[in-house]
């Protein structure tokens, strides 16, 4: 799954183009459509040659509106950069391209919009003029291609050039802790809060429990859409619309996260590795205020200028972000930072530390080598790797897969030992990282939900049918350790409840319907009727049926042990089976000895279902058989 964003000065075209490419116009607001100007992110998708659907942002060009365009450049794999072939490089042509360079977009098509305005010699001029400006940029060997939304010419050409460049990028990583940064907030009359984001780091699927940062607030999610159409699991790289239910719309706003409950603490600090823009024109000064866009959330922050006075244009450092608000990042997230104003983008870089213990001394050489470290990542960091891409393990295979022996190792094991992200199942024999046991355990929570859902009169899930599902989740099979393992810990933790050979969650429970619970009430009284001339369960089935499936039904009763079975054919109410057994026991008691006869006698019922009775008591170890007679066993 790929999304495509577009990039360039306003009115080049961009909405314009990515309406002929996908049938969909992108400005949905009211306002955007009487001005005929994109203020805010636009959503659409397109189908590729080769029938690949990938999503499209459309942003506004704007210089009053960068900072909406900010919120949606995060996410995307590829740029479809704008310009027009009548005006050429304009200011946001630079300003959009330098965004886009500043957080590595890899890969991206310049589409020269407008061809149909210009003649050849001028493209060609626009040409040379574009290809300078890309010079040195993520972009500098994009391909170049003429368009014109007009007259379609140069679209097909423009589709396959875009096909090629999202089949060269790497594919979305998924370490088990998936992401959604909001993009847009809305609700659905009936449905409630819908928000939509690009999905990174990880899957989501329907019943899973979630958590909106940096408010912490819970929710799940009850529906998940991408491009229009629903989904059973959405997948990293993908555009996600999640209904949620258990917040409000008014709770919810763009920037927020959606993650699984504890996966990502939000932060009001961050160190961070910055490029100054070479024409940012002033140096940036220590305890600069700033404007910090990360995901999709932007952030006020006094920045806190490492190892440096100022840094003149053109310059990388280090600095430490102070937030006036958290956010939910994790290392390695690219940002941008602009100056409030006047609003103007002044660089970016990458997130080294997410959780730095305190303010730093601005001069500390232990600080700067330590960031050295942490930008090319901790032996822990490392592990933590092997670990989302091996799921549950054990630790030395872990170890062998991060290519760490010795020190490196023992530090890495007890850096996320420490850190809490290191889970010990199965006593020590197998580990997993916490965000892969997050996503395996959010996993069980959905299938058993979804499991419950489909046969509400059934107490669990078999665990056969959860290992094989849980299975076909990953591409990993199951082993047999490794399930138990997660069972007991899970069961153990109590998220989710064992009982015989079935699990389920904790708060389901078997409700009958109102015309189930009459038909139950009617067999319950025909066996108080005859409490020793029971029903057959095929008769219980049949009777049973009137109301639903009577088999489930039938199951249920036993499984809640209103009803004990004795046999294949016998089936008394609890209550008659308990007496039964006193009453044979204090016959044993007194006389010694009992005979199938007797036992027929005693409950004035006929031979069937004493022996049943009788065979059954054998079984439990509570009589024993000598002779056509019973004795109480001994240590019964
Ligand atoms: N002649 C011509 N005009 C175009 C073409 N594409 C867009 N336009 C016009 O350029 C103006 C700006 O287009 P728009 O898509 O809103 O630009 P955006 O601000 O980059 O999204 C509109 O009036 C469009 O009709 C094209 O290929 N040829
Ligand atoms: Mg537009």
């Amino acid at each position: 799954m790929h999304v495509i964003g577009t990039a360039g000065h306003v009115d080049h075209g961009k909405s314009t183009l990515v309406e002929a490419l996908t049938g969909i116009n992108p400005d949905r607001l009211k306002e955007e459509r009487e001005r005929q100007m994109t203020i805010d992110l636009g959503f659409a998708w397109l189908t590729l040659p080769d029938g690949d659907t990938v999503g499209v942002i459309d942003v506004p060009g704007h210089r009053d509106f960068i900072e909406n365009m900010l919120a949606g450049v995060g996410g995307i794999d590829a740029a479809l950069f704008v310009v027009a072939a009548d005006e050429g490089v304009m200011p946001q042509t630079r300003e959009h391209l330098a965004i886009l360079d500043l957080l590595q977009i890899a890969s991206g098509v310049v589409a020269l919009t407008k061809a149909d305005l210009v003649d050849a010699e001028w493209l060609e001029l626009v040409q040379a003029d574009v290809t300078a400006a890309l010079e040195g940029t993520v972009l500098a060997r994009a391909p170049v291609v003429p368009v014109s939304a007009r007259t379609g010419a140069g679209l097909p050409e423009l589709k396959a050039a875009l096909q090629a460049c999202l089949a060269a990028c790497p594919p979305r990583s998924d370490v088990g802790r998936p992401r959604l940064p909001v993009d847009r907030v809305f609700s659905i009359a009936g449905f409630g809060p819908v928000v939509t984001g690009t999905l990174s780091d990880g899957t989501l699927a329907p019943g899973d429990e979630v958590e909106l940062l940096p408010d912490g607030l819970a929710a799940r999610v009850r529906g998940l859409q991408t491009h229009k159409t629903k989904i059973e699991r959405a997948v990293p790289g993908s555009r996600v619309a999640a209904n949620l239910a258990g917040v409000d719309v008014a709770q919810l706003r763009r920037g927020m996260v959606v993650a699984r409950p504890g996966s990502l603490r939000p932060s009001t600090l961050l160190d961070v590795q910055f490029r100054h823009l070479a024409d940012a024109g002033l140096s940036l000064k220590h305890h600069a205020e700033v404007k910090l866009f990360v995901g999709a959330a932007e952030v006020l922050a006094t920045a806190r200028v490492l190892g440096a006075e100022a840094l003149p244009p053109g310059a990388s450092g280090w600095l430490q972000l102070v937030l006036a608000e958290p956010v939910a990042v994790v290392k390695g997230d690219r940002f941008i930072l602009r100056r409030p104003s006047p609003g103007a983008t002044i660089g970016g870089g990458v997130v080294v530390d997410v959780q730095p213990a305190r303010l730093h001394r601005r001069r500390d050489a232990a600080v700067l080598a330590h960031l050295e470290t942490l930008a090319r990542g901790t032996p822990g960091e490392r592990l933590l790797q092997a670990l989302a891409a091996l799921g549950p393990a054990g630790l030395k295979e872990a170890l062998l897969k991060a290519s760490l022996d010795g020190d490196a190792a023992a530090s890495a094991t007890a850096e996320i030992r420490a850190a809490g992200d290191l889970m010990e199942l199965d006593g020590e024999a197998l580990v997993v990282s916490r965000a892969a046991w997050a996503q395996t355990e959010s996993d069980i929570r959905a299938a058993l939900r979804a499991y419950h859902a489909a046969h509400p009169l059934r107490a669990g899930m078999p665990r056969e049918e959860l290992k094989s599902r849980l299975g076909q989740n990953s591409d990993r099979s199951l082993s047999a350790r490794v399930f138990n393992a997660l069972m007991s810990h899970a069961t153990g933790t109590g998220s989710l409840i064992a009982s015989g050979a079935a699990v389920r969650l904790p708060d389901h429970q078997v409700k009958f319907s109102p015309p189930q619970q009459a038909q139950v009430g009617r067999l319950l009284a025909a066996f108080r009727r005859e409490p020793h001339n029971t029903p057959s369960p095929k008769d219980c089935v049949a009777q049973l049926e009137a109301a639903g499936p009577g088999d489930e039904l039938l199951s249920a009763l036993l499984e809640q042990g209103v009803l004990v079975q004795v046999s294949p054919d016998v089936i008394f109410l609890a209550e008659t089976y308990q007496a039964m057994i006193a009453q044979v026991r204090a016959h044993l008691q007194v006389r010694g000895k009992i005979t199938v006869a007797e036992v027929r006698d005693l409950f004035s019922t006929s031979r069937k279902y004493a022996l049943a009775l009788m065979e059954h008591l054998d079984a439990l170890g509570v009589t024993k058989r000598v002779g056509d007679e019973r004795v109480l066993k001994k240590d019964a």
